[in-house]
């Protein structure tokens, strides 16, 4: 069996807009994308995803839910990422730029699908349409989606 590694993304939704950063260094820089990170030894996923958002955007999570899981594996490399999606209900403080992210808010209908993972454009619409899923996506040496599958969980 493939080694996976557990990662966190959390997202953050307001009116008809949502919360992207763009990251600015290490894996997926360039990128707009949710929060989040490894889950690191003692603590809980959910403790992990709410560190992350703290870390990279100065924003205190104190409610979150869980939307998806979807594991991600690459072209020629053996480990799959297990990365949960959690949706922001109750949060204090505004979105600040750190070392990482510099965040920014989106119009739904403006989300910039063009700078983002490949595969994000295939689940965001369950994603918005307040849907929960589990998902795989297998991405070619150039992070180009080769195949996907989404279900929708009852
Ligand atoms: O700690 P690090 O910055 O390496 O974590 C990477 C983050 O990127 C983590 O929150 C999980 C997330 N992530 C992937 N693949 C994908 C993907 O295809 N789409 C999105 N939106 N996020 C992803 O690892």
């Amino acid at each position: 069996m493939k080694k996976k590694k557990i990662l966190t993304l959390c997202l953050f939704r307001k009116d008809e807009k949502i919360l992207l950063g763009m990251k600015k260094r290490g894996f997926g820089a360039g990128r707009w994308n949710g929060f989040g990170g490894k889950v690191e030894v003692g603590e809980t996923i959910e403790e992990a995803a709410c560190r992350e958002v703290l870390e990279e955007i100065s924003v205190s999570v104190s409610e979150i839910e869980k939307f998806a899981t979807i594991d991600f594996s690459f072209e020629g490399k053996e480990e799959v990422l297990e990365v949960h999606f959690f949706t922001a209900l109750k949060w204090t403080g505004e979105p600040e730029e750190s070392e990482e992210m510099r965040p920014e808010w989106f119009e739904i209908d403006e989300i910039p699908f063009k700078k983002m993972w490949d595969g994000d454009k295939y689940w965001y619409p369950l994603y918005l349409a307040g849907k929960k899923f589990k998902g795989k996506f297998h991405f070619d040496e150039r992070d180009k989606v080769l195949e996907y599958e989404l279900n929708e969980e009852k």
